[in-house]
């Protein structure tokens, strides 16, 4: 597994594969697990080369504190690729692919980034399309690999491919989970005994959410969620949402002719986690 830095050898090394292999892409920020591992997997089996990025990026944090203690596991991270047969992984730092202005580039994903994460998590979305755009431009792949774990994330990328008139295949993965249901991410690692028992609720309550869906309004879901999480002493719900797929617009009555997916952010301490469920 080829292992790089710099800007400069990663293009190389793409333009001398580009001609005869296709280009699976990865990006992520790290911290890996198995979630991230089946994107490799996928990615593996649709190309011949795949490119993973490992990079916190800071734009896309608008809470110091989260970005300082995003965990960091590179060396558990380069195992866990290289055991995945990932081909290349690019590890740049902020200065280089930033060009020495770490600042987001401002963008219009017709109103995507102004419903739920981006009414919580005031400038992410620019930080995430100014990072991912940067690393397209650089990589350069065929097809691109984001779970649906980040689903708003997931259709904001295809927002952007589409505004820009990138020519690359976005493909959304399913999310994975632990056993007990909880959907896997990188901030699992830092929750206590206590938390981490209490987590599969998340998971859990999206799923009587769906049951519900057949029977009561989106309004009346929300209600029940939120009464919910009342009983909870170690989980705080930011936010649930029932929304439209392509457009995330909440929405109030069950239309048949559209997907629907049941949205929910929540606080365990400072930790925050996030899920959703195709309804
Ligand atoms: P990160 O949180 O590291 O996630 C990298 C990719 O892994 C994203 O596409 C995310 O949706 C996916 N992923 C995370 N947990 C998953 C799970 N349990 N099941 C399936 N897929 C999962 O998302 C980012 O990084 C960043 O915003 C990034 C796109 C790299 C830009 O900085």
């Amino acid at each position: 597994m080829l292992v790089y830095t710099k800007i400069k050898s990663v293009e190389q090394k793409i333009k001398s594969l580009k001609k005869e292999a296709s280009i699976g892409f990865v990006p992520t920020m790290g911290a890996l697990h198995q979630g991230h591992i089946s994107l490799i997997d996928i990615a593996k089996k649709e190309n011949d080369f795949v490119v993973a990025s490992i990079f916190v990026n800071p734009t896309q944090f608008d809470n110091l504190e989260d970005l300082t203690n995003y965990p960091k596991t590179i060396d558990k991270d380069l195992t866990l690729l290289k055991s995945s047969k990932c081909d290349l992984v690019f590890m740049p730092i902020a200065e280089g692919i930033y060009n020495n202005n770490v600042q987001s580039q401002h963008f219009d994903f017709d109103g995507l980034e102004f419903e739920m994460e981006g009414k919580f998590r005031k400038g992410h979305f620019n930080g995430v399309g100014t990072i991912v755009k940067r690393l397209f431009e650089i990589v350069k792949p065929n097809k691109a690999y984001f779970g649906e774990k980040d689903f708003q994330q997931l259709q904001i990328i295809r927002k952007l491919v589409d505004k820009y008139k990138i020519p690359i295949e976005i493909i959304g993965c399913e999310i994975f989970r632990e056993k007990d249901g909880l959907a896997m991410s990188s901030r699992n690692s830092r929750l206590t005994k206590e938390q981490r028992n209490a987590a599969p609720f998340i998971y859990n309550t999206l799923k009587q959410a769906k049951v519900k869906f057949g029977t009561k309004n989106a309004l009346e879901i929300k209600k029940w969620v939120e009464d919910e999480f009342k009983k909870q002493p170690l989980l705080t719900l930011e936010y649930f949402e029932i929304a439209e797929e392509e457009t995330l617009q909440s929405i109030k009555k069950h239309d048949l002719n559209k997907k629907h997916r049941a949205f929910i952010a929540v606080f365990a301490d400072k930790i925050r986690l996030i899920d959703n469920i195709s309804l």
